[in-house]
């Protein structure tokens, strides 16, 4: 079905029919699409809330509809190179997912299309490069064709008989189409932009009009003017929009030819003309290619490995890096699993996010961070999310965890750069006010600590990390012992901050000691770490309870914050070994839990074995990669390790059982409590992305930055050894050979470019 070609940084299909839609994005950090094997997907201009481009029919029946197709009409037959979603079918076929790019190879009848789709950083488009040969002289008539929607996805779902007949689509001069969002009260007219369709070759007919290109009871799969060869021409002011050209193309035996198909937008039609005449220059396309290229080779450059467990390899080097952009770039926003309508940017999950690109892009990460600082109140909480694109008011729910993840992000930034520089920077507050950096961690610890409850642990508030957790705490008295274990991670971060810039960092090591005796006295449960503590003051995860016994992140977090003493740390994790691990991965609790606390208000409704109820939660089983690492057990972090690789975990499972993309993490996995044990769900944006790759470059290899220099630290098993690492640190080129787990330091030294270091 598949196959890794690392040497260019691509995966293959040889079979459009996957078990499920397998994505990729395409993005120049404007105008994104995310475009599935076999053509289906969405593009949006910056927001797939407020500016989404094209329908994409989340759920529904055809999987994967719409999508950005050409039809090829050959006499006859009709057909098209991305396979679907015409009924008949290329004889040869495969598609590629690249770097920023999906490509299209097929042949049918003579006839052969290599479609490349990207979004070059040159103009804001979709670009579809189309090259033709054909075995003998013929002409085909060639349909580029999208499927319009309106541009906020959850108007068009409550106000579409209405507002549809404020939109209109039609063709500026003979050969260039253009769609006007044009629906009152839409949230931001003058930062709406145009939508344009041309190409580099002559336009014989257009349909702006879907209803006219598609025909009556039909859809994608046998739009009516296809089969009569011709467009009609159709404009649309008011009614379902579309985008389709006619384009008669003429192929001499043996001959190639290219032509261009752009997707973009615009803000006006004078700009669109322009737009359109750059896009139409003789090595635009090829140029805009080229950069897409270098931008992730150069990125992906800065850690590169050579192992010999070539899945962890393709993974580290390539797709895990990838996708932890991806999350950077589109928090949890929009995939096949989430429909891009209501989440913005979570602190939470954005804060984590930003770890996996700080080895990358200091600039981004801070950026990023400090977005979210402007989400801080005064107080030292956070908005749970916020809408910066679309101007939405930001979700004011306040969790225990939120302000805690800026510490850590902001001092792993701190500890990259080797400077203080980054402590002074200047971000408001989202109630007023503004301060330095350094102030607003300051005041994350402040809210914490203001906020313990009965039992002197961090009040769970609205939840902490763990969603299910909000009926823990509807009273307000619930606790979290697991913002305990986060804020024990924290504390001595910022003592450390707080001792490099000269302050008292002891009062937090103090602060931690307290709550470190709280772990041990009161949250030890005998083998094992409890989770949390309810409003009547039931402990939760404890074996006295009859369900949801053992959780997983109070154990893995007693080893990461340090808190737990050094025999309890020992004993939780083999606990997590004996009870969670399923060999498919590490359930989150264990067992299960069904009409628990009780039947009338049960703590989740999640059937047992998925999502937060006893499933495989991925993103949480980094974390335990990485206490097991810090307990110095490399064969067991590397078992946790291995047998989530994408690749593996589909093996294991079985491709028809496990249904996701073998190249990027997934959120979860059906646990074993359920009958579909293995199956993968809500792929590409999750937190595993970020945590996977820490836990693997900054645990499994320890290569850490410290603020006078970089550590490493491995814990690996004998099946990632020997491992050559080239790792970039403040503008040196380390060339690590790592064939033991010794701990070495290399003092940061300036203006060194390059090191070699064999451990
Ligand atoms: O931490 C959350 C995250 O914010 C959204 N997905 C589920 C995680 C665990 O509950």
């Amino acid at each position: 079905m598949y196959q890794f070609h690392n040497e260019v940084r691509e995966i293959s299909f040889d079979n459009y029919k996957t078990p499920t839609p397998w994505m990729n994005y395409l993005s120049n950090g404007t105008f994104h699409t995310m475009m599935s094997q076999a053509g289906g997907g969405v593009a949006f201009y910056k927001s797939p809330q407020i500016w989404r481009i094209n329908h994409y029919r989340f759920f529904h029946l055809p999987t994967d509809r719409s999508g950005f197709y050409t039809y090829i009409k050959d006499g006859e037959d009709i057909w098209c190179p991305t396979n679907e979603p015409c009924r008949n079918k290329p004889e040869q076929w495969k598609s590629t997912h690249g770097m920023g790019y999906t490509r299209f190879e097929a042949e049918k009848k003579g006839v052969a299309v290599t479609a490349n789709y990207f979004v070059g950083k040159l103009e804001n488009a979709l670009i579809w490069n189309l090259k033709l040969t054909s075995k003998e002289d013929k002409t085909v008539t060639i349909f580029p064709y999208v499927e319009l929607g309106m541009m906020e996805f959850m108007r068009e779902l409550q106000w579409q008989c209405y507002n549809k007949h404020q939109l209109s689509a039609y063709a500026l001069g003979d050969d260039i189409l253009v769609y006007k969002y044009g629906v009152e009260t839409q949230p931001k007219p003058d930062e709406t932009p145009l939508v344009y369709f041309a190409c580099n070759a002559p336009v014989a007919s257009y349909d702006c009009d879907r209803d006219e290109f598609v025909g009556s009871y039909r859809s994608e799969e046998n739009p009516v003017r296809v089969e009569e060869g011709a467009c009609s021409g159709s404009t649309l002011y008011g009614g379902d929009p579309c985008f389709a050209l006619q384009l008669n193309v003429e192929l001499k035996a043996g001959e190639e030819k290219e032509i261009n198909i752009f997707l973009g937008t615009a803000m006006t039609e004078e700009e669109i003309l322009k737009c359109v005449a750059h896009c139409r220059e003789n090595d635009f396309v090829e140029k805009s290619f080229a950069i897409v290229k270098e931008e992730w080779d150069t990125f992906l450059s800065k850690f590169q490995c050579e192992i010999p467990d070539k899945d962890a390899e393709t993974m580290i080097n390539i797709w895990n890096p990838y996708q932890a952009e991806k999350n950077f770039k589109f928090s949890r926003n929009i995939s096949y699993y989430a429909t891009g309508t209501f989440r913005g940017v979570g602190v939470r999950d954005t804060a984590q996010d930003i770890l996996s690109m700080v080895p990358f892009d200091l600039r981004r990460a801070k950026d990023k961070l400090n977005l979210l600082f402007t989400q801080q109140y005064q107080d030292g909480h956070c908005n749970h999310y916020c809408f910066p694109t679309e101007g939405w008011e930001p979700v004011t729910r306040i969790h225990s965890d939120n302000h805690l993840w800026l510490v850590m992000t902001c001092y792993h930034i701190v500890m990259e750069e080797g400077k203080l520089d980054y402590l002074d920077e200047v971000v408001e507050f989202y109630d007023g006010g503004q301060a330095t950096v350094w102030e607003h961690i300051k005041k994350s610890i402040d809210f914490c600590l203001a906020n313990l409850g009965e039992h002197g642990f961090p009040l769970m508030l609205s939840s902490d990390w763990n969603d299910m957790l909000y009926k823990v705490c509807r009273k307000g008295k619930g606790e979290s012992i697991w913002t305990s274990m986060q804020f024990g991670t924290v504390l001595p971060m910022i003592a450390e901050l707080a001792k490099l810039k000269g302050e008292d960092g002891q009062k937090y090591l103090d602060i931690y000691e307290t709550q470190k005796k709280l772990v041990n006295e009161v949250a030890w449960d005998g083998d094992w770490f409890r989770r949390c503590i309810t409003d009547e003051g039931r402990f939760i995860g404890s074996k006295e309870e009859p369900q949801a016994k053992i959780w997983l992140n109070a154990q893995s977090w007693s080893v990461i914050s340090k808190m737990g003493d050094p025999e309890k740390q020992e004993r939780a994790m083999d606990c997590v070994k004996e009870y969670l691990d399923t060999d498919l991965g590490i359930k989150k609790i264990h067992p299960s839990m069904k009409d628990y606390p009780s039947k009338e208000d049960p703590l989740t409704y999640y059937n047992k074995g998925c999502g937060e109820n006893g499933s495989v939660f991925c993103h949480a089983n980094t974390w335990a990669i990485i206490a097991e690492c810090m307990l110095k057990h490399p064969e067991r972090a590397y078992k946790y390790y291995h047998q989530l690789l994408p690749m593996v975990a589909q093996a294991k499972a079985g491709e028809w059982r496990y249904k996701a993309e073998p190249y990027v993490y997934a959120s979860n996995i059906f646990g074993p409590e359920s009958d579909k044990f293995g199956l993968a769900n809500v792929s590409w944006l999750t937190g595993t992305a970020a945590w996977m790759y820490i836990a693997v470059t900054q645990y499994m290899f320890g290569i850490r930055a410290h603020y006078d220099g970089l550590e490493i630290d491995p814990c690996l098993a004998p099946e990632m050894l020997p491992a050559k690492v080239t790792r970039e640190f403040r503008g040196c080129r380390y060339e690590i050979t790592i064939t033991k787990n010794e701990k070495v330091f290399i003092p940061y030294e300036e203006g060194r470019t390059e090191l070699k270091v064999e451990i």
